[in-house]
Parts: structure tokens; sequence; C-alpha cells
């Protein structure tokens, strides 16, 4: 039994994140140099913080006494809680202790470019101030202030992108929303049309109005999703020019895809995003106590910048306010290893080989390539694969004295020998090899 709702659960999976990248036509009409002029910032930016906070947050995960398995922003699907009920869950949201500033300073410190953050999921609050609906965090809530508005400020000051998720389709508070496997709640019943005509596209619109320059607009889960009503959203996207949308809006492609939870095994040519929580919830769930190891998220930005994608990963905000300690501490440890390493990962992309043939990555960059060494194998050296030309100069990233050997190679070709440096960094050591030309394989 359990194994047929896993396969169940698995095919729904697939068609969802199948249904995501179905894209037919593209969203913006213009010259591959003006599609690359748009995406500039966000191919140079390639580390970025996702932010999945609402009154999901005051449940934490828990309802009725007992732990609602699965990730914590969904709980009102997944405890089928009735809307009327899940809706009193505004009164008891209070995020006193909620500091704009402190959240862009600490992504600013673990290397991050830019910020993308919820401003309406699945469960339809929003959490800015909305003239469209009164369930939002202005009217509805004892806080009384506009959280995006402090972000947007905060950002601008601290020179962070920002880009605003917003669940158009799914709404399981607003008559009419899409919920996935259906309404649970006669409350939920209504013209999906109307739904996206009277609220998704007025809240849009306040969302790419009233904060100053939105970077990147991040769609959501396009259940019950048509052409004609992706189309009601297109004409908002003028308000932003430049901006940045994802493939999940859809029927439409979209500028970039976004693989949820996992890295693709190879590089891809296309513009793409790892999304990521740090522990197994996207909004805070308080008994979610498995966190990755900062290793294992450094080693993860590595693994994807060296196949051409972005690293969005997810912290989780309290009911509170405060983004939780284990996060914090993991981005300020990700933010050591960055300000050494960063030029290794920003505006770095694919490298020129298929396999390094050791325990690591290669990212490349205009004339340099960077080798990313995560365990020294036991004799202390690593051997590069030859390339048509042999480097110009060596280094490592932590300014450690290098010893590089060419190895004897065929008349075209040469490869290299580096021994580790006295302290190899445990996550990773950064060698950079300069070429006179960009360096083939
Ligand atoms: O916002 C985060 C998630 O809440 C959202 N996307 C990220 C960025 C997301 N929504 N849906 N999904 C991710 C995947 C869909 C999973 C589903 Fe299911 C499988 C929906 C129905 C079956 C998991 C299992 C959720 C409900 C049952």
């Amino acid at each position: 039994m359990s194994r047929i709702i896993f396969v169940l659960l698995a095919t729904l999976m697939a068609l969802s994140v199948g249904a995501q990248c179905a894209g037919k036509e593209t969203i913006f009409v213009e010259t591959q140099e003006q599609r690359d002029k748009r995406m500039a910032w966000w191919r140079e930016a390639r580390f970025g913080m996702f932010i999945h906070w609402g009154i999901y947050s005051v449940p934490a995960g828990v309802w009725d006494g007992k732990e609602v398995p699965g990730i914590g922003e969904w709980i009102m699907h997944h405890a089928k809680i009735p809307v009327a009920e899940y809706a009193k869950l505004a009164g008891r949201f209070n995020p006193v202790k909620f500091d704009a500033q402190a959240w862009v300073k600490l992504a600013k410190e673990a290397g991050m470019k830019y910020i993308v953050i919820t401003s309406k999921h699945h469960d339809g609050f929003a959490m800015f101030r909305s003239a469209v609906s009164p369930f939002n965090i202005y009217d509805a809530t004892p806080f009384k202030r506009d959280p995006l508005k402090e972000l947007a400020e905060a950002c601008r000051k601290y020179d962070i992108k920002l880009g605003f998720y917003y669940s158009q389709a799914q709404d399981w508070h607003h008559p009419g929303g899409a919920a996935a496997g259906g309404h649970w709640d006669p409350a939920q019943d209504g013209s999906m049309d109307d739904y996206i005509r009277d609220i998704a596209v007025p809240q849009v619109r306040e969302i790419l109005s009233n904060y100053g320059p939105v970077a990147i607009m991040w769609w959501d889960t396009p259940v019950d999703m048509t052409k004609e009503r992706a189309d009601m959203f297109l004409p908002l996207l003028k308000l932003q020019p430049g901006i940045i949308v994802n493939n999940r809006l859809g029927y439409y492609d979209g500028d970039f895809g976004t693989p949820e939870q996992e890295i693709p095994p190879e590089a891809l040519s296309t513009d793409w995003e790892t999304c990521m929580t740090i522990n197994d919830t996207w909004g805070y769930k308080s008994t979610d106590n498995n966190w990755k190891s900062t290793t294992t998220l450094v080693r993860n930005l590595i693994d994807i910048v060296s196949k051409g994608g972005n690293y969005l990963l997810n912290v989780g905000p309290t009911s509170l306010g405060e983004i939780p300690e284990p996060s914090v501490q993991r981005l300020k440890e990700i933010g050591a290893w960055m300000k050494v390493n960063g030029e290794a990962i920003y505006g770095a992309g694919k490298g020129p080989f298929s396999n390094v043939g050791f325990d690591g990555r290669c990212t490349a960059k205009g004339n340099k390539l960077y080798l990313f060494v995560f365990n020294w194998p036991d004799n202390g050296e690593i051997t590069v694969p030859n390339l048509r030309a042999a480097p110009i100069s060596a280094r490592f990233l932590d300014g450690s004295p290098i010893e590089v050997t060419e190895l004897p190679g065929t008349e075209e070709r040469t490869g290299l020998a580096i021994s580790a440096p006295e302290k190899p960094d445990p996550i990773a050591t950064v060698i950079e090899l300069t070429y006179a030309e960009k360096p083939t394989p």
C-alpha cells in the first residue's frame, strides 16, 4: 500500500515538474544580444537567498499537537485545515524581531547577490500591504508593517537585487484559486478565471508597482494554468523593464529553468537555477533539524556553477521574524569561504573538462580556469587533464605557495601535477590557472 502511494506521489511530482518546464513560447520578444544584456547580472551573481516566510511559521509544522509530515508551508494542505480556521493564524502573527537590514546584511555576508522572497505562497496570504485582499500582513495581523517595503529599501541600501515569489495559480484561501489534488473546503470553490482576474493579477500589479526595482518574478506550480490565464500576467511585466522571470508561469518558457531540491547530473546549455532548502523545509518548521553541513552547501554551489547554473538557497524565518540560528551560522561560514574564493564562482561557468579526474570540480571564466579540490588524494597531488596549452601562471586563492609540474604530454597537449598546500581547505581548496587565451580541451 505504502509503495503504491509512493509511486503515485513520484508520478505527481514528475508531472508537476514536467508541467513547469513545458514552455511553448518565449515571454519576451528580443534579440539574443538584448537577452544576454538582460541576463548579465544574474549570470554573474550565481548565488542568491530564497526566503519562505508566511503565517505557516506560526504553527511551524505542528497542528492539533501533532507534527504534520512534509514541508512546513504546505501545512494547510497536508492537514486539510479549513480556510476560516487557517486564516485565524494571521491574528497570531506578530514578527516584532523582523529586521530587514539584518536579513540583507546576512545575505551579503554569505556572498549572495540577490534575494527572492515569498510575497504570497499557496496559502493565499499576502506578505505585503495589499488593497486587493484584506488577507495580508498589514491588515490582518497585529504587526501593521509592510516587510516587502522594508526589505526593498534594505536591498537598495546594500546593493542586493530583489525578486518576488508569487503563487499565481495555487491559492487555497481565495475562492477559485487552484489547489494541487483539489479543494478540501467549499469556501475554496469558485471560478479560477475570476480569481486570476480579481486577485492574482491585481496583486502582481501591486508588487511590481509599489516596491521600486524588481529584478526577478518567481512564479510557482502552474496548476490549471492555461495560455489564456498566463496571458493575463504578461502585460504587467512591462512595469519592470529588464525583469527576469522563471519558467513556472505556465504555458510560456521563462528565462531560466528551476530544478527544485536537485542538481542536474550534467551541465546544461540554457540558464538554470537550483532552489534548495538548508534543512528539509522551505517555510519554518520547529521540528526540522536536518541541516545540511556548510561543506555540503559550498560544494553544492561549486557543483552548480561548474554546470553553468545558479544556487538559490532558502531560509525559513520564524513567526517572530528571525532566521533560524543554524541557517545564520552556515551562511556566515559560507561567506568566510566565499571571501577567499568568490572570484572562482562569480561570473564563472562550465569548465572545459568532461571529467576533472580528481575529487572536485572546475569552473571557467575568460582566460582562467578554477580547480576546486574537495579531497586531496593520499599522495597529496592532483593531476589536471591535458589541454592544448599550458597555463602561464597558477596560484592558490588562499595565498598558499604553489608547486606545479608539467607532465610529459603529447606534442599538442600538456598535463599538470599540483601538490596540495600545507593546509588544504576541508571545504574546497581553489587553484586559479591563467592561460594566454581562453583554454580549450
Ligand atoms: O515554495 C516551495 C514549495 O512549497 C513549492 N515550490 C518550492 C519553491 C512547491 N509546491 N509544490 N511543490 C513544490 C512540489 C509539489 C509536490 C506535490 Fe505534493 C506532490 C504536490 C502534490 C503532490 C507534496 C506531496 C506536496 C503535497 C503532497
